[in-house]
């Protein structure tokens, strides 16, 4: 079964717990405190593997959780880190966190960390100061990264094969490639998409064949138009058109409107159009075909080939080759590294800007009002609190003073006594 979207669940690793602890000494009483931390959670790695081209193992295997890591114990000691999880993906998979892109892996071997795994939290080693000898506050680790992660399959290609079904698409890349796919004289012959790398001259491209198109692709008829995202990202169209049509010239219309009701980017595509199964027409009807083609397409190159013969196929890599190399100058010009897709310049701020900054919102409900604390860095901390603990509770309230939304909180119309809720825990804004 080919596939080409699977939907996930991915987890990072929970950092381990800190460690509540005091040094035993022969003849101390108390010794210091020496409770280690916990170990941070592993890590949730996709990595682009040349090896696959298909989604259909995350069928099988929809939960992709990495290990957490371990608390911390007396004497310091830190608690292991998690082991991070390594995922394969084919190149070509784009990863969506709820509809929006994280990672595209254009790249073979190229790494992306998609879940991070939660700090580990600190063990009351860490809290002893002058005023507080005996500290008996540590932090829970922090949860890991969880979601559901959207993974949806586009091969790379640098050329996509594109025509009706026994057109000769699967033959031309069984031609000129490495590759073996199907060969049938039948329509649909080809039901997955098929990859081969041709070799001209000193370059070489890499093809992709999807099975054929026909009249009403795009509302479902035949197989569809699904399998065009895989041609959605090739430089190239070669489209190719069996030279023995009674109406060629329509044929390269239906294909170019199932094209154009996909996506408005594949129909203005650069494309080179092919007649294959051209060995045995003679020269003055191949010749009328094209004309018959360049009469409905002025601006493309039309060439006359025949995969079973071998003859114009070397001729038509060429030109590929040429656009695809065209058409990949033309990117690297236009891309500006501070506009952004729709064209807008990209304003951000710092990201310890965006850390460290807070909302505070209140919210009426039956037993009276809740202050929401929001915030990247606040929330952080709140996750890491113990809150079965007063010092865990105390030291969160300690932060909340220095970062200042102690004082916007009661400048807002909190008092000692109103609950402050971060994430899914809710306290007193003092300790009652
Ligand atoms: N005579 C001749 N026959 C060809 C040539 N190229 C392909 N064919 C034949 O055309 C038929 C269809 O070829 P395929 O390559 O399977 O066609 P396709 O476009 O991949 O078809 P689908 O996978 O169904 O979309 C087969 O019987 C091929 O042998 C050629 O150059 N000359
Ligand atoms: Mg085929």
């Amino acid at each position: 079964m080919f596939v080409d979207t699977a939907k996930v669940f991915v987890q990072a690793g929970r950092g381990g717990d800190g460690a509540v602890s005091f040094r035993h000494e022969i003849y101390v009483d108390k010794g210091g405190p020496d409770g280690g931390d916990g170990g941070k959670g592993g890590d949730v790695i996709f990595v682009a593997s040349e090896g696959l081209n298909t989604l259909v193992d995350f069928r099988y295997k929809p939960e992709l959780k990495a290990t957490p890591g371990e608390a911390g114990a007396k004497r310091d000691r830190h608690g292991k880190s998690g082991k991070a999880l390594y995922v394969k993906v084919p190149v070509g998979t784009i990863i969506r966190r709820d509809g929006r892109i994280i990672a595209d892996f254009t790249e073979a071997n190229q790494e992306v960390v998609v879940a991070r795994g939660g700090d580990g939290g600190f063990g009351n080693a860490h809290f002893k100061s002058s005023v507080r000898q005996a500290p008996r506050i540590a932090e829970k680790g922090e949860p890991g990264d969880t979601f559901e992660a959207e993974l949806e399959l586009k091969l790379l290609a640098d050329v996509g094969l594109v025509g009706f079904p026994n057109a000769g698409k699967s033959t031309f890349l069984s031609v000129v490639s490495n590759a073996r796919p199907e060969i049938a004289d039948y329509a649909f012959t080809t039901l997955t998409p098929n990859l081969g790398v041709a070799d001209i001259d000193d370059g070489s491209l890499l093809i992709a064949d999807i099975p054929g198109l026909i009249k009403g692709a795009s509302e479902g008829k035949g197989l569809g138009d699904a399998f065009l995202r895989h041609v959605e990202r090739t430089a190239v169209l070669l489209h190719l058109i069996d030279a023995y049509s009674n109406d060629i010239a329509a044929d390269y219309k239906t294909i170019r409107s199932e094209l154009a009701s996909y996506s408005e980017s594949l129909i203005s595509r650069p494309e080179i159009i092919a007649l294959t199964k051209t060995e045995g027409l003679d020269a003055e009807l191949i010749q009328m075909q094209i004309d018959a083609v360049k009469a409905v397409a002025p601006d493309s190159q039309v060439f006359a080939i025949s995969s079973a013969a071998h003859t114009g196929v070397k001729e038509v890599l060429r030109a590929l080759r040429t656009k695809v190399e065209e058409n990949r100058a033309l990117k690297i010009e236009e891309a500006d590294p501070d506009v952004d897709f729709d064209g807008l310049p990209i304003i951000s701020l710092s990201s310890e800007q965006v850390a460290k900054a807070w909302h505070i919102e209140k919210l009426e409900n039956e037993e009276g009002s809740v202050f929401r604390v929001t915030g990247h860095k606040i929330e952080k901390f709140a996750r890491r609190t113990r809150f079965d603990t007063h010092e865990g509770v105390n030291r969160l309230r300690d932060i909340m003073k220095k970062m200042g939304i102690t004082y916007a909180l009661t400048r807002a119309g909190a008092d000692g006594a109103s609950l402050i809720r971060i994430g899914n825990d809710e306290f007193p804004l003092i300790e009652q």
